[in-house]
């Protein structure tokens, strides 16, 4: 890619017209941030972008006095299928804080303890399909698989509603809609000036429409009944009223939440939870401290029923999975904008509503993570570890007022799974799998399968 010039305050800029963002835009940025640095301008049919790894610039960034918050050209697509959903809520959207507030109970710890029961029965599903391949010898699609387990989770333990993708050989249709959705939105950042793409748009109306309709069932699927009794997001965002104004969220807005958390709720986690597991089937040390944690608790117990806190006590399968995000962030990039002219990091100049893109997978690889960042160390998670490094040098669910309202939830969610998975099986990497990415907004290891034998008391 033609180096164009340098801004006048230093910065390279990089002109990718000729070939375009492609198929993986993230790991386009990658590459070109390895070879001209953490901070660059992508210039693409004259539109450009300000990309950011670096350390101390994505710290000053992640200043709320002075940045908020920006829905760029990506999520600026994704909005017309969630439009004042949370995820991709303006900033200064009255919608966004009145949701924000009533939807906040649904995270708080509290409710995290009434979703584990779901969580570990989905597990179980997941569990019983995986015995079934293990017996028969079949290998199983990891992404595929920890998909069914955190759609079905999340329209659970938030809505009260079965998707039953165990129970389906293909993945449901609600998650093909939602991958073409997400996908276009991607996709369409890349169309050249002048060119038709009608037959896209057409189908991706459809798709969208389609999504809307499974919305509309999981909300018909709960009316009738007393909406105030179930204390979970839906309920919440049928009958929770402001505490300001004493009004609930508009059927437009819940619309948009239902959509939004259905997305956001299980596409991000599967994703970390197949790194995790791709990681685990690479580094035999770190399988074998999982399962050595897990065993410590389960010991041969043949099916465990963790609880609550035990799932709190798995330190070292908490550090495999934040490992797994600081190496694939599986939402990899975030945007900010100032909110008023103001130099980041003191050099660069940016005036107010300007937008700079954070690349988490780049800022996970700067020099505060050592000299071998590709190296994948849970050791890096340690308590100690954690303390001796910059706050803002991890970032994998965002920041400020506007991170991840999920982040516990999934947490909870992927290392009781994790930990239970490597207590019953050992995973083989039967096909010598190689690292594909694939990039569908957010990042998945493409076409990644293991085999299963379940665990004896020798090993
Ligand atoms: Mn989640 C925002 C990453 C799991 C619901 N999430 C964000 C952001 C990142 C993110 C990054 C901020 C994006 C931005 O600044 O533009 N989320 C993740 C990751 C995981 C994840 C890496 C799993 C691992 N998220 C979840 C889960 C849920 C959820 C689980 C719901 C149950 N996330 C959200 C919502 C927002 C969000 C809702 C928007 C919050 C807001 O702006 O108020």
């Amino acid at each position: 890619h033609p180096l164009a010039a340098t801004t006048p305050y230093g910065v390279p800029v990089v002109d990718i017209t000729a070939t375009g963002p492609g198929r993986t835009p993230i790991q386009q940025v990658m590459n070109l941030m390895r070879e001209h640095g953490p901070v660059l301008v992508r210039r693409l049919h004259g539109r450009d972008t300000l990309f950011v790894a670096d350390a101390d610039l994505v710290a000053d960034l992640a200043d709320e006095q002075r940045f908020a918050k920006h829905v760029g050209p990506a999520l600026e697509n994704v909005r017309a299928f969630t439009a004042d959903g949370l995820f991709t809520a303006y900033d200064d959207e009255p919608n966004w804080a009145k949701a924000h507030d009533i939807l906040m109970p649904a995270f708080a710890l509290g409710s995290l303890r009434t979703y584990h029961p779901v969580m570990l029965r989905v597990a179980r599903r997941l569990i019983a399909s995986w015995d079934r391949a293990a017996r028969d010898g079949r290998p199983v699609d990891v992404p595929d698989d920890m998909t069914r387990m955190t759609l079905d989770t999340i329209g659970l333990a938030g809505f009260g509603y079965d998707f039953g993708s165990f129970g389906r050989t293909e993945p449901h249709p609600f998650v093909e809609s939602m991958v073409r959705c997400l996908e276009w939105s991607m996709t369409s950042l890349a169309r050249r000036p002048g060119t038709d793409h009608a037959a896209a748009d057409a189908a991706f109306r459809d798709d969208a429409g389609h999504l809307a309709r499974v919305v509309d069932d999981v909300i018909a699927s709960r009316s009738g009944t007393d909406q105030s009794a179930a204390g979970d997001l839906l309920g919440l965002m049928l009958s929770a009223r402001h505490p300001d104004d004493g009004t609930t969220l508009d059927p437009a807005n819940i619309r948009n939440q239902v959509i939004t958390f259905l997305i956001a709720g299980h596409e991000t986690t599967s994703g970390a939870m197949s790194f995790a597991l791709y990681y685990l089937a690479k580094n035999p040390t770190a399988l074998q401290l999982v399962q050595r944690e897990a065993d410590a608790l389960w010991g041969g117990t043949p099916d465990p029923a963790p609880t609550y806190d035990e799932v709190g006590r798995l330190t070292y399968t908490r550090q495999v999975l934040n490992e797994a995000l600081r190496l694939w962030p599986t939402a990899a990039a975030f945007g900010r904008h100032a909110l008023r002219d103001t130099l980041l990091g003191g050099r660069i100049p940016l005036r107010a509503g300007q937008a700079v893109t954070v690349l988490a997978p780049m800022l996970h690889r700067q020099p505060v993570w050592g000299d071998n960042p590709e190296l994948f160390d849970p050791s890096r998670f340690t308590a100690q570890a954690e303390a001796a490094r910059p706050v803002h040098a991890f970032k994998p669910f965002g920041t400020g007022e506007r991170a991840c309202i999920g982040r516990q939830f999934a947490l909870h969610e992927a290392t009781m799974l994790l930990a239970m998975l490597v207590h019953r099986y050992r995973p083989h990497d039967h096909a010598d799998y190689r690292l594909t990415v694939k990039e569908t907004l957010t990042l998945k290891p493409e076409g990644f399968t293991l085999t299963l034998t379940p665990r004896t008391a020798a090993d």
